[in-house]
């Protein structure tokens, strides 16, 4: 549908305005608000990742267009979640590791899984083991996924594992990782169940992760 390309173009562009005018044309067309995360915003974001990926762009374009994307974002959400509640793939505990306080990548593997049909508990920056397993048994997630972005902040990774493990729950919920210096020989060194390189690989090992990707 055009409208929602030109939604990921102004997304791309990180016209904040434009996206808000073309949510809110597209609901009115009655455009379901999954759509419009799905076709609109995840493309507009996908491209937004290679650019970043591939050195065309650099971190304030990301923040512009992250930007462009929660004002839209913002809108369809509250519909997205009385809409679709019953459909919601599970519920995803995310953060950034204790004693790491980089949190544009681990907002961004939010944004993606929450377009994705993940209920997401951000649970902000600096997270402490403790925090993590209070926050999955309150919410009964069915997903962590642990940031770091760096590398003396990996050792708190693997100590929030462990933590998991001590508590019994490490068989009840799926443990996911990511951010720059993670790799998947370190994820498996560790222990956890699944690692992504970027936020939409992110969202396709979490559904993975429960036999629905
Ligand atoms: Co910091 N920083 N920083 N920094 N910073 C890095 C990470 C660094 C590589 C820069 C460098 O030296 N070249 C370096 C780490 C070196 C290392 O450990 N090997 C570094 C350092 C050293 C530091 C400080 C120690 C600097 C200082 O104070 N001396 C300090 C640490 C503070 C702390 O955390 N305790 C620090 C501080 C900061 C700022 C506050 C200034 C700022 C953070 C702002 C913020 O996040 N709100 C900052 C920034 C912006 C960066 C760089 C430039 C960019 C990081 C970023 O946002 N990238 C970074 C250099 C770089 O990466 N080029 C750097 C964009 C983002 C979209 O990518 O976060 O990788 P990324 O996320 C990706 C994937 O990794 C993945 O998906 C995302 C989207 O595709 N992913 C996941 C991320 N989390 C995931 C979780 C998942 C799955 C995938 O779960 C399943």
């Amino acid at each position: 549908m055009a409208i929602l390309q030109d939604m990921a173009n102004a997304l791309i562009a990180g016209n904040a305005d434009e996206v808000t005018n073309l949510t809110n044309q597209a609901l009115a067309a009655d455009i379901a608000p999954g759509t419009i995360i799905k076709d609109g915003f995840i493309p507009g974001m996908a491209v937004i990742g290679e650019r970043f990926k591939n050195n065309e762009i650099y971190v304030p374009e990301v923040l512009i267009a992250a930007r462009a994307m929660h004002a839209g974002l913002s809108i369809v959400k509250p519909l997205l979640s009385e809409a679709e509640a019953k459909d919601r793939l599970g519920t995803v505990c995310i953060g950034t590791v204790k004693g790491d306080l980089h949190d544009i990548g681990k907002n961004l593997v939010a944004m993606m899984l929450e377009g994705a049909g993940f209920e997401v508990i951000d649970l902000g920056v600096d997270v402490a083991p403790e925090k993590f397993i209070d926050a999955i048994k309150e919410h009964s997630a069915t997903h962590v996924a642990l940031s770091a972005l760096l590398t003396t902040t990996m050792v708190t990774m693997k100590q929030t594992v462990q933590a998991l493990k001590d508590a019994g729950l490490k068989d009840s919920v799926k443990v996911m990782v990511g951010g720059a210096p993670v790799t998947q020989s370190f994820a498996d060194e560790i222990g956890a169940d699944g690692y992504a390189p970027d936020s939409s690989t992110a969202v396709d090992v979490a559904k993975q992760l429960i036999g629905a990707g």
